[in-house]
Order: C-alpha cells, then structure tokens, then sequence
C-alpha cells in the first residue's frame, strides 16, 4: 500500500466516524478521481450520514417564488438574469405571488429575485407583512446575502438594519444563495464585480448573531481547483464554528447554457463526490442537501448514499436550474419526493424549515 493510499484510508476512516478531518486528510478527499475512489468516498459518507439520521431522509413542500429576473449584477454563470428590455424580463406582482401562496399553501416559501428598482426593499416589507398576516406559520427564507447588501446600499443604511427590518415581519432566514465559490481567481472570471466573499460571509455573521438561521451553497463545474474547493468548505466550517447558524449546505453544479452545446456540466460522479465531500468534511453541517433540480431526481436519491440527508422540496416552480440546461422536472409533488426518497433506499420524512420532521400519518410514532 502506497503512502497516499494509507493518507486517504485514514481519512475516510476518521470521515465515516463523524470526525474532524484536518486540512490534509480533507485535501487527500477532495483530491480523489477515480470512480472507485469515488465510491470509496461515497461508502464512508455514508456510513457517517447513517451513525446522524439512519435511513431517514427529508423533503419540504415549499414554494419558490422569483418576482423578477430583472437584475444589475452580470454574473457570467447565470442564465436566468435579464436586462429590462429583454424579451425574457418579467415582473410579478403582489396578487400574483399571493395568489401562488394560497394555491400551493406551502410550509415554507423560498424568496428571492434580482437586483432591481421593481422589487425595491420597502415593496419585498410590504409582501412579507401580508404573507405574515395571511399565513402566521409560513416559514419564511427569504433573499441571499448579494440582495441583503444591495437593499443596504438602496436604502443608505447598514445590511444589520435591513436583517432588523425583515426580523420585525417575521422573516425566518436567509438562502444560502450567491457564495458562489469563494475563490477570488473564479470570481475574477466569471463575478467580478459580485459582493466579496469576506462581505458574503460577514452578512451572514450578522444575521447569525441576530437569530436567523442561513443556508450555504458552493457553486462548482467553473474550472476551479482541488484546493480552492477545499478552501470554500473549510473556510464555511470556520464560520459554521463561530456561530452554529448554518441549516444546512447546498452544493451547486453549474447549469451550462440551453444555447451554447460546447459547453457541459459536471457529470453524475462530480455530483455525488461533492455530496460526499460536504458530508465528510463538513462534520459541523447538521444538513446536506442533495438539490435534484440541478441534479436530477435519479443522482438525488443516490445522493442520500453519498451522505445527503434532505432533498430541498417540492418547489412549485424552479427557474434558476431550468434558465440553464437542467432536464430535471419543473417542479415535484410530496408522492414524487418519497418515492424519489424510497428509490434511495431511505425512508422520507416531510419537514418544516428548521428541518424538524413533521409527523407521518401512516405512521404511529
Ligand atoms: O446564487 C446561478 C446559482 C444560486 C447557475 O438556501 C447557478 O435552501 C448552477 O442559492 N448553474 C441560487 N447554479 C440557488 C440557491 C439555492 C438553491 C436551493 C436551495 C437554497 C437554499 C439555495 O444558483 C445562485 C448561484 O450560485 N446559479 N446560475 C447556473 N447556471
């Protein structure tokens, strides 16, 4: 046996029993290649997911709402943004997206949109108090941090009093959305002008220290490097530390253009290794999604045996995945998440948005 072969034996080890792994055992798993490597990393990942849920695995029936695509940032990866005379560009209104809420009475709804003067800061407080009022128990996560900041900067104020604000009308937390990767070479070439990582991070310490909960993602499939992975989970588990105020970790893979053929994403393994990688290295991360919009049903429920342990939900209509060249379904129902969840091999669970599992019916416990 080589000496790397004893390295990441160790690793996946220590990995597979709920362990911290340091920065060169995590380096020695991300470094992994070969499918059966691969499915080496994905056999510890789950005996690590089975020792925190056993098979149990959770969904949420929950509604996204995106009032408008219409967006300043010009993020070179995304799809689904527009500029205001593109044919593309809508704008919905309150009637609209209140309308949505009462057909899909959601236990959660996940919103956020672009940046724009339409859905100006006041107009998203307004919405939010008449959600509230409609529906008192709606879990409300709300906006990324990118939007945090820019309603900051619209309104002359600091991204504490806007997180105040949204606390004042109930709002329950924040999505995990614009991390993007961390990596300021990555970021150069395709967000140059996005809020910096250290800002991205910084608002999400705020809203921590206010008492929302906040979820993270990693967007992949850019060209980045082995360390630079590394570097954005480490760098998530060091907050994580801090603070505790994470839900839970997305990762993202990125969604090539529907126009452009020589362009690919990453394939079924690179899913499931990044799945792998976030459950083993994140031992602080109470939740991993595996987000079959971007994944695709089949790769989700493989997914729970690389040590995901929620699948996102039923979302009502997804538009950031399918502005790319996602084949997965538009949307899901509660019976197309469990048998999603029961293909697996796991056992489904509806869950709140604090990943509570609600009680089964068909079940007496
Ligand atoms: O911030 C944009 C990414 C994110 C593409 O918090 C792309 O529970 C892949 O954050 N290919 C938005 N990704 C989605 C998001 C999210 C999703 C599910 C659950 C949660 C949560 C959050 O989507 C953006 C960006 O990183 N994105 N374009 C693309 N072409």
């Amino acid at each position: 046996m080589t000496e790397r072969d004893k390295n990441i034996g160790f690793a996946l080890k220590k990995g597979s029993l709920c362990k911290r792994l340091n920065r060169d055992e995590a380096f020695a798993l991300v470094s992994l290649s070969s499918p059966s490597d691969i499915h080496r990393l994905g056999k510890a990942a789950l005996k690590n997911r089975m020792l925190r849920y056993g098979r149990v695995a959770t969904y949420i029936e929950n509604l996204v709402v995106n009032p408008s695509n219409i967006c300043e940032g010009k993020c070179r990866f995304c799809h689904y943004r527009a500029e205001k005379k593109d044919p593309k560009a809508y704008i919905m209104d309150e009637k609209e997206i209140l309308k949505k809420i009462a057909d899909y009475q959601p236990v959660e709804m996940h919103l956020v949109g672009g940046l724009n003067e339409f859905w100006h800061f006041q107009r998203y407080l307004s919405l939010l108090r008449d959600i509230r009022d409609r529906w008192p128990s709606i879990h409300l996560k709300t906006f990324t941090a990118i939007e945090i900041n820019y309603f900051a900067k619209m309104e002359h104020t600091s991204p504490e009093e806007i997180l105040k604000k949204l606390k004042v009308v109930s709002v329950n937390g924040l999505t995990g959305g614009g991390a993007e990767m961390f990596s300021h070479r990555i970021r150069t070439a395709y967000c140059p002008d996005k809020l910096s990582p250290e800002n991205w991070l910084a608002i999400h310490k705020i809203a921590h220290k206010a008492g929302l909960m906040t979820n993270a993602t990693m967007l992949y499939g850019l060209g980045e490097k082995y360390e630079e992975i590394l570097d954005h989970l480490l760098i998530l588990r060091s907050l994580q530390d801090e603070t505790g105020g994470f839900s839970c970790f997305i990762p993202l893979p990125y969604q090539p253009a529907r126009d452009n053929e020589s362009e690919s994403g990453p394939a079924v393994l690179d899913n499931l290794k990044m799945i792998g990688l976030a459950r083993l290295i994140l031992d602080n991360f109470n939740h991993i999604k595996a987000y079959w919009p971007m994944i695709g049903l089949e790769t989700a429920a493989a997914g729970l045996s690389w040590g995901a342990d929620d699948l996102d939900g039923t979302l009502g209509e997804e538009k950031i995945a399918h502005a790319g060249r996602a084949n997965s379904p538009l949307k899901t129902t509660k019976e197309i998440m469990e048998d999603t969840i029961r293909t697996g091999g796991f056992i489904p669970y509806a869950r709140d948005g604090l990943f509570s599992v609600l009680k089964r019916k068909d079940l007496r416990i």
